[in-house]
């Protein structure tokens, strides 16, 4: 079986995307194959370029004529925030299984449309999926079998954190991130989300409300170089500033607490001002039974704290996530070669592309990512009404199929 894929975007995710498929036939032995067939940008010399460079067979400047055209399968949605639920919605349309990157999309209203999309697709045995990546670092998995195996206990606490830096210069300029009808949130939805998306998964508790700050630390931004002005980005890095300004219409910065269905309590911190941290997100989990740690900086590593040993013996120990029963690792190297961020991207397509030739479906599912979006938005409502406690609906009423 083949399954001709068309990318829509190829900046960093598309990139990234691109590195996965090349890679995933050649790692795992899977029932499917992915063939590079379509990329599509809106500039015809720059596309050409990036098919050229990221190994796609041919490419296009109309994601139209990629989302109707039969000698395409999968649609990968790789865009900014804006254009997701266009895309995602004309390719379940046409048939098209698809994976789209996180956030699912600007608005819940949005993520809503296509959650339950997704769902009428699924009669016909569409599938679809939202890139979440880090779910697939094998020491997040590992994370998982063990939360799920009952060696925690009852999870009591969830502490999240997902720091970046990369706007703390004020002359930084107003890149596409940075606006609120281009990425619908700012460091609440870009990293944020994945923190959400990430604790969930391991501890396989929803959050069910939460408390919430949000901050943007510097309010106007010097707009990009270049007469395009706010679209000369590639992937919400510029080249440089311009003369002009325009205001930072998303959050710079978003904390909160939460509670989770399982009772545990949980706090989250997203930030693009945490100087000094260039893209560290750090997950600690304590439970009746024992703790564990995941810092993406040590990836191949995690932290686990066995209470049940005799009390001399206790304490963290380092757990090297790369044996070949650990998962997603018997395909890659012996024990002790590690592995890296790309990887997860790898995963996620091999995982996607087992669903569709199995007819299983995948997760996170859209209605899973809509859930994420219903967090997100009761984030922004908290902090909007100064942190007053809002509950987050629940995303299978919130799909009306
Ligand atoms: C930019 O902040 C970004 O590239 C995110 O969009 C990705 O999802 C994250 O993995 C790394 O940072």
């Amino acid at each position: 079986m083949q399954l001709r894929v068309g990318m829509v975007g190829y900046a960093f995710m598309g990139a990234a995307h691109s590195q996965a498929w090349r890679t995933v036939n050649r790692v795992y032995d899977l029932p499917a194959r992915a063939r590079m067939a379509l990329i599509c940008g809106r500039d015809a010399g720059n596309v050409a370029e990036a098919a050229d460079r990221l190994g796609w067979d041919a490419y296009t400047t109309d994601w139209r004529d990629l989302v109707s055209r039969d000698d395409i399968d999968v649609v990968d949605v790789c865009t900014p925030g804006d254009s997701h639920a266009e895309i995602a919605l004309a390719a379940l349309a046409a048939g098209k299984h698809v994976l789209c990157e996180k956030p699912l999309a600007n608005t819940v209203e949005e993520a809503r449309a296509m959650a339950a999309a997704a769902a009428t697709a699924r009669a016909s045995g569409v599938r679809s999926m939202c890139g979440f990546n880090y779910r697939r670092v094998p020491a997040v998995a590992m994370m998982r079998r063990l939360v799920a195996d009952g060696r925690l206990g009852v999870i009591r606490h969830v502490r999240a954190a997902y720091l970046q830096d990369w706007i703390v210069d004020p002359q930084f300029p107003l890149v596409w991130r940075l606006q609120k009808d281009r990425a619908g949130s700012g460091a609440l939805g870009d990293i944020g989300a994945h923190i959400i998306d990430l604790t969930q998964y391991v501890t396989g508790q929803r959050i069910t409300g939460v408390s919430a700050v949000t901050e943007t630390f510097v309010k106007e931004r010097p707009l990009p170089a270049g007469s395009s002005g706010l679209a000369a980005t590639v992937d919400g890095h510029a080249d440089g500033a311009g003369p002009a300004t325009g205001p930072v219409t998303v959050d710079d910065a978003a904390l909160f607490v939460a509670r989770l269905d399982g009772g545990a309590l949980a706090t989250y911190e997203a930030s693009r001002f945490a100087t000094g941290r260039k893209n560290a997100l750090r997950v600690e989990i304590n439970g009746s039974l024992g703790s564990v740690v995941f810092d993406l900086e040590r990836l191949n590593e995690l932290e686990f704290y066995d209470a049940t040993l005799p009390t001399a013996e206790q304490g963290f120990s380092r757990i090297l996530v790369t044996e070949g029963d650990h998962p997603y690792m018997s395909a890659w190297w012996p024990p002790g070669h590690i592995i890296g961020y790309e990887h997860s991207f790898t995963h996620q397509m091999r995982d996607f592309i087992e669903a569709i030739a199995t007819g299983t479906d995948p997760e996170p599912s859209f209605a899973d990512a809509l859930q994420v979006q219903l967090v997100l938005d009761a984030v922004v409502r908290s902090a909007e009404l100064g942190s007053s406690w809002t509950d987050v609906e629940p995303a299978l009423t919130a799909v009306a199929v």
